[in-house]
C-alpha cells in the first residue's frame, strides 16, 4: 500500500475513507506535497468500487492552517503565473464520491476552502472558520471569494474576507457554511457514520445527487431543474431503483449492487 508524508490514510468503516492531515506541528499547513498526495488518495478513494465516501479530517487543533506560507513567501509573479502555482487544488472538486470535512480548530485560508471543496462540513465546537490572507497581504485563492460568498453571503463573506476575522462553529452552523456543531471530541465518529450511511446507497443514485446538488451552484434554476430531471430519468436505467423501490412495496430492507 501507498505510503504518503503528510497525510494518513485509513478504512475506520466498511465503505468509508479516511484521510488525516498529518503536519500537526505546523496546524497541517498545506504545502503543495500534502494537496499532491490529497489528491493521489482522493482520487485512489474514487476509483475504488469498495469505497462510497471520504472523510478528511486534522486534528483537534486544527483542520488545517491554511496554504503554507513558508512555502510561497518568496514565490515571484511570473513563477505563481507561469506554473499555476498552487492550480492543482482544484482536482479535490472533481472527485465524484461524496467528501466529508470532519473539522476541529482552525480552518482557516486554505484550511477553509478545503473544507468548503468538501460536500458536507460537520464541526467541533472548537472549529474556527475564516479567511485570513488579507492579513498577508493577498486575498483567498482556492475560492473563498466564491464558495465563502455562495455559503453565508454576500455581507457575512465581505466581512471575514476584508477583516481575517474569524467565526466560531455556531456561527458557522447557523450562516450555512456548514452542515451542524457536533459534540466535543466526535466529530470523526459523526462523519464516518455519515460517509458509512451514504455508503449503504446505490452509489450510482449517490453520485448522481451529488452532481445535482452541485450543478445548482453553475445553472440557472430552469437549466438546473431540467438537468436533474434528466438525471432522475436515467436512474431508471439501473437495477438499484428497481430494487429500491421494490422492496419498499414488499416492505422490506433493498439491497443495492450499485449497478
Ligand atoms: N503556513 C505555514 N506555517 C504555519 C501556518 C501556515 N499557514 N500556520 C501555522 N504555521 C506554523 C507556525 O509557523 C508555527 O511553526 P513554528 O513552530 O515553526 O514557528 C506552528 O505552525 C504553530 O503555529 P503558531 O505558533 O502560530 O500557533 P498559534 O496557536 O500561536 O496560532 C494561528 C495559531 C492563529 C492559526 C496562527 O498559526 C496563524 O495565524 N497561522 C496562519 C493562518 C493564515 O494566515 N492562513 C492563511 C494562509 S494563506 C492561504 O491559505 C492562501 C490559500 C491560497 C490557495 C491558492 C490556491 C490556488
Amino acid at each position: 500500500s501507498k505510503t504518503y508524508q503528510n497525510i494518513l490514510v485509513s478504512t475506520p468503516a466498511k465503505g468509508v475513507t479516511l484521510i488525516t492531515l498529518n503536519r500537526p506541528k505546523a496546524l497541517n499547513a498545506l504545502n503543495s506535497q500534502l494537496f499532491h498526495e490529497l489528491n493521489q488518495a482522493t482520487e485512489k478513494a474514487d476509483n475504488d468500487p469498495a469505497v462510497g465516501a471520504i472523510v478528511i479530517t486534522g486534528n483537534e487543533k486544527a483542520f488545517a492552517a491554511g496554504a503554507d506560507i513558508k512555502e510561497m513567501k518568496d514565490i515571484q509573479y511570473a513563477h505563481a503565473y507561469k506554473s499555476n502555482f498552487l492550480g492543482h487544488w482544484t482536482k479535490l472538486t472533481t472527485i465524484r464520491k461524496p467528501i466529508i470535512a470532519a473539522v476541529s480548530g482552525f480552518a482557516l485560508g486554505g484550511g477553509c476552502e478545503l473544507a468548503m471543496m468538501c460536500d458536507i462540513i460537520l464541526a467541533s465546537p472548537n472549529a474556527n472558520f475564516g479567511q485570513p490572507e488579507i492579513n498577508l497581504g493577498v486575498i483567498p485563492g482556492a475560492g473563498g471569494t466564491q464558495r465563502l460568498t455562495h455559503a453565508v453571503g454576500k455581507s457575512r463573506a465581505m466581512e471575514m474576507v476584508l477583516t481575517g476575522n474569524m467565526i466560531g462553529a455556531e456561527e458557522a452552523a447557523s450562516t450555512g457554511l456548514i452542515s451542524r456543531v457536533v459534540k466535543e471530541g466526535s466529530v470523526v465518529d459523526e462523519a464516518v457514520k455519515v460517509a458509512s450511511k451514504i455508503s449503504s446507497k446505490g452509489q450510482v443514485a449517490v453520485q448522481a445527487a451529488k452532481e445535482g446538488v452541485n450543478a445548482a451552484f453553475e445553472l440557472s434554476l430552469q437549466e438546473g431543474t431540467r438537468f436533474e430531471r434528466r438525471l432522475f430519468h436515467t436512474l431508471f436505467a439501473t437495477k438499484d431503483q428497481k430494487e429500491g423501490m421494490a422492496a419498499f412495496a414488499e416492505k422490506r430492507k433493498p439491497t443495492f449492487t450499485h449497478e
